[in-house]
């Protein structure tokens, strides 16, 4: 089986990558790019970690970046370990949101716990599993701590895919998915929702590939449609990805909420 580790840079993904595999590793590039890739094996000796570039979205600002989005469009894979810092949950979370428009099974191993504890910041791993539909798995990528758990609930049968549909993001986009899904009907094998939601926000590398598969104004035509519907509906002249932004952001903000609690006086910000 394939897994393929991604998360925001620094939250602790080479530390996990060290502890869940074994030494053996292949070093290598990844196509068109300067930076490496690496893949190990678990300790099961059967599964692969595949360490993906730390990215904040997937919408790329690099060609480095990019390399993220290539591998979902090309590269087969089975499973998605996310890490999320757990002291900057906020804004890790922007990323799961995209994994999980993908629909991908996903497992969170929630790192840093030590450095939120430090902080004043209590997070309930149950209650964050339990809004986002997927497996979450306290570590300290550290030290190793939870990493043989974490392995073993990654490595293991079934997980979750994620509550579908977990934003909503308004009429007017939600629409434009649908649309999609009518001019590409049989035409992808990946996930729909995400391809549109990537085409929407201004993602290179989806758009082109969509243009290998539908004509040029048919996607041009398509992303004009849910701009102006967009601005109709809401009255507001802001850009689709800040729209997508935004719906993401609302809906984090809940989940972060419902899950977290804060203790004694060093009440710094959850980012
Ligand atoms: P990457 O950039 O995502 O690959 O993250 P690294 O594994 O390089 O870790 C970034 C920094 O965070 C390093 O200094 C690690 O030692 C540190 N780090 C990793 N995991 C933890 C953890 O659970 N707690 C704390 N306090 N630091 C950690
Ligand atoms: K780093
Ligand atoms: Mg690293």
């Amino acid at each position: 089986m394939n897994i393929a580790l991604i998360g925001n840079p620094n939250t602790g993904k080479t530390s996990l990558f060290n502890n869940l595999t074994g030494s053996y590793e292949y070093v290598g590039n990844w196509s068109g790019v300067t930076v490496e890739k690496k893949v190990g094996l678990f300790k099961n000796g059967k599964d692969q970690l595949i360490d993906l570039p730390g990215v904040y979205t997937l919408n790329p600002l690099s060609k480095d970046e990019g390399v993220v989005t290539n591998f979902f469009l090309n590269e087969p894979f089975e499973k998605l370990l996310n890490i999320l810092d757990a002291s900057q949950l906020r804004r890790n979370l922007h990323l799961t949101m995209q994994l999980l428009d993908y629909g991908a099974p996903v497992i969170i191993g929630l790192n840093m716990l030590d450095v939120a504890k430090n902080r004043g910041i209590q997070i309930d791993t149950h209650k964050l599993s339990e809004s986002l539909g997927v497996a979450v798995a306290p570590v300290v990528a550290r030290t190793g701590k939870g990493c043989n758990e974490l392995a073993e609930l990654v490595t293991g049968e079934a997980v979750g895919t994620g509550k579908p549909n977990l934003v909503y993001y308004g009429k007017g986009i939600e629409a434009g998915i649908l649309e999609l899904e009518n001019l590409l009907a049989g035409k992808t094998q990946h996930p729909i929702r995400w391809l549109a939601l990537q085409l929407f926000e201004g993602n290179p590398y989806v758009r082109n590939y969509l243009a290998t598969i539908l004509h040029q104004d048919e996607i041009d035509e398509l992303i004009n449609q849910v701009s102006v519907a967009e601005q109709k509906n809401t009255g507001s002249r802001q850009a689709l990805d800040q729209v997508i932004h935004r719906k993401r952001s609302e809906a984090i903000d809940k989940i972060v909420s419902a899950a977290t609690t804060r203790t004694g006086d060093n009440k710094i910000p959850l980012t």
